[in-house]
C-alpha cells in the first residue's frame, strides 16, 4: 500500500501543529510510531486517504459516526441549520426541543446543560458535585478515561495509557490528590476506600461499560454495589455516559437498572459536531449558574449546527432494528475473529457488549485495567497494521474499541473477516 502522501502531509503538519495530530489519540505511537494515515474524507462506512486509499472503518471518529460518515440525514440538517445562523448567541428552540428529546429517552436527566465536549461535560459535571456535597475529592476506577481535564488526568485509559502516560505531566500535586483510584470491578477496594475516607468523596466518576481500556463490562452486582456505596456514603454517582450513551440502546446503557445521580454526555449525541451534555437530578444541577452558585458556561454551548445534527442522528438512531443490526454484526466479527485467531493458534479474548467489541492479545480474561496492560500489545500493533495494509481501519491502540456503525454492510462484514484471516496468518508466523 502506498502511505507516501500521508508521510509528506505528517512532516508537514509536524511543522506547525504538535506531533502533526490534535489529537494523541490519533498518533502511531502506540502501534510502534510512524506517520499516521492521513484521510481527507469519509462516506458511509469507508474512510479515503491522501494516497487514495480506501478503508473500511471501525474507528467510527472513536464513536461519534455510529450512522455512518456524510449521512445523508445529518449532512441535510447542518446545511440547514448553518443557512438559518451557526451561533446565534442566545438561547434557540432547537436546544430545548432535543433537552426534550433527550430527556424523553434518559429521564435521569431531570435537568441538563449542552457543552462542547465530553471533557468539558465531565469537568462540570465534577465542579456540581462538589458544590451540591461541599466536598472535595473524587474516586474514579483506573483506566477509566473521562477527559484530559486536569483532575481526572490520573490513572486514565484511551490515550494517556496508549503513550503509557495515564497520568500525565502538569497536573500538580494538589489536584492529583484528590482523586482517589482503585481496580475497575474491585468492591472491596471500593467499600476499603470510603471506609477509610467516609466524609470526603463528593462523587464516584464510572463508565458503566468502560471503553477505555478496551471494552469491559461490570460483573454481576458490581455497579449495584456502587450504588448502594455511593447512597450510604452520601457521595453522588457519575456516570460517564459519553461514549455509551446511544451506542448499545436508545438512550443510556442502562446498566443492571442502577440510577445514577449525575451523567455526561458526547460524542453520538453530537452527530460527529463538537457537542456533549451533562444534567441529571434536578436539586443537584439547581447548583449550576445562573440558579446556583457552580459556574459553568461556554460560547459555542446548543449551537444550531451541533443540536441539529445530534437530533438527525437521533432520527436515524431511533429507527426500529437499528441496535439489533449492530449488534448482528459485531457478533459477526466477534465470530470469525474468534474462528482465524484460533486457527493461526494466536493468544485472544475478545470483549463485545453490543454492536462494540475489544479484540486482546493473550490467554487472560481482562476484568481491569492491569488486564489489559498485561495485554500483548506488540502484537496488536502488529496486527493493526496488518489489518490497515488490508484497507480496514482500527483505532491505534489496543485500550480502544471496534465500533459497528449502520452503514456496514454485510459485504464489510465479510472482506473484514478476509483481511482477520489473512493478518492472523502473518502473525501466525510472529509467535
Ligand atoms: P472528549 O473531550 O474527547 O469529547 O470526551 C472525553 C471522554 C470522556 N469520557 C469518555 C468515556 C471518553 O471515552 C472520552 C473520550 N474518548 C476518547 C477515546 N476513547 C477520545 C479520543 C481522543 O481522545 O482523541
Amino acid at each position: 500500500m502506498n502511505f507516501q502522501q500521508s508521510k509528506l502531509w505528517h512532516e508537514r503538519a509536524k511543522d506547525v501543529i504538535i506531533g502533526g495530530v490534535n489529537s494523541p489519540s490519533r498518533s502511531f505511537k502506540a502501534v510502534g510510531g510512524g506517520s499516521p494515515v492521513t484521510m481527507n474524507r469519509a462516506e458511509g462506512a469507508y474512510l479515503y486517504d491522501v494516497d487514495g486509499n480506501r478503508y473500511i472503518d471501525y474507528l467510527a471518529a472513536y464513536g461519534p459516526i455510529i450512522a455512518g460518515h456524510a449521512q445523508p440525514h445529518i449532512v441535510e440538517q447542518v446545511h440547514k441549520a448553518m443557512a438559518d445562523g451557526s451561533l446565534l448567541g442566545t438561547p434557540t428552540p432547537f436546544e430545548t426541543i432535543f433537552a426534550e428529546r433527550l430527556q424523553m429517552a434518559i429521564p435521569e436527566l431531570e435537568r441538563i446543560r449542552f457543552v462542547n465536549s465530553g471533557t468539558e461535560a465531565m469537568m462540570s459535571v465534577i465542579r456540581v458535585a462538589r458544590a451540591y456535597t461541599g466536598r472535595s475529592k473524587i474516586l474514579k476506577f483506573a483506566g477509566c478515561y473521562h477527559g484530559h481535564a486536569d483532575l481526572v488526568l490520573v490513572a486514565a485509559g484511551s490515550g494517556p495509557s496508549s503513550l503509557g502516560v495515564p497520568d500525565s505531566a502538569g497536573v500538580p500535586a494538589s489536584i492529583a490528590d484528590e482523586v482517589v483510584t482503585i481496580p475497575y470491578n474491585d468492591i472491596s477496594a471500593l467499600e476499603a476506600a470510603f471506609a477509610m475516607r467516609p466524609q470526603e468523596f463528593a462523587c464516584i466518576l464510572i463508565e458503566p461499560v468502560v471503553g477505555n481500556f478496551g471494552i469491559v463490562t461490570p460483573e454481576p452486582g458490581f455497579l449495584e454495589a456502587v450504588r448502594r456505596i455511593a447512597t450510604t456514603y452520601e457521595t453522588l454517582l457519575v456516570y460517564d455516559e459519553v461514549i455509551t450513551a446511544f451506542r448499545f440502546r436508545f438512550g443510556a446503557v442502562k446498566c443492571n437498572a442502577v440510577q445514577p445521580d449525575l451523567m455526561a454526555l458526547g460524542k453520538i449525541i453530537g452527530g460527529g459536531l463538537p457537542i456533549g451534555a451533562y444534567g441529571g437530578k434536578r436539586a443537584i444541577m439547581e447548583q449550576v449558574s445562573p440558579l446556583g452558585p457552580a459556574y459553568q458556561a461556554g460560547t459555542l454551548a446548543g449551537n444550531p449546527a451541533s443540536i441539529h445534527a445530534g437530533m438527525a442522528c437521533l432520527d436515524i438512531l431511533e429507527e426500529p432494528g437499528t441496535y439489533e443490526k449492530l449488534e448482528h454484526q459485531a457478533k459477526m466479527l466477534e465470530n470469525g475473529i474468534h474462528a482465524s485467531a484460533t486457527e493461526f493458534s494466536i493468544p485472544h479474548t475478545i470483549n463485545r457488549y453490543g454492536g462494540a467489541f475489544t479484540l486482546f492479545f493473550g490467554d487472560q480474561p481482562v476484568r481491569s485495567y492491569q488486564d489489559a496492560v498485561n495485554t500483548d500489545g506488540n502484537l496488536f500493533a502488529a496486527f493493526f497494521h496488518n489489518m490497515l495494509q488490508r484497507h480496514v481501519c482500527l483505532a491505534p491502540s489496543k485500550y480502544e474499541a471496534w465500533f459497528t456503525t449502520i452503514a456496514h454492510s454485510d459485504e464489510d462484514i465479510a472482506n473484514t473477516l478476509s483481511a482477520v484471516r489473512e493478518s492472523m496468518r502473518e502473525l501466525h508466523r510472529l509467535i
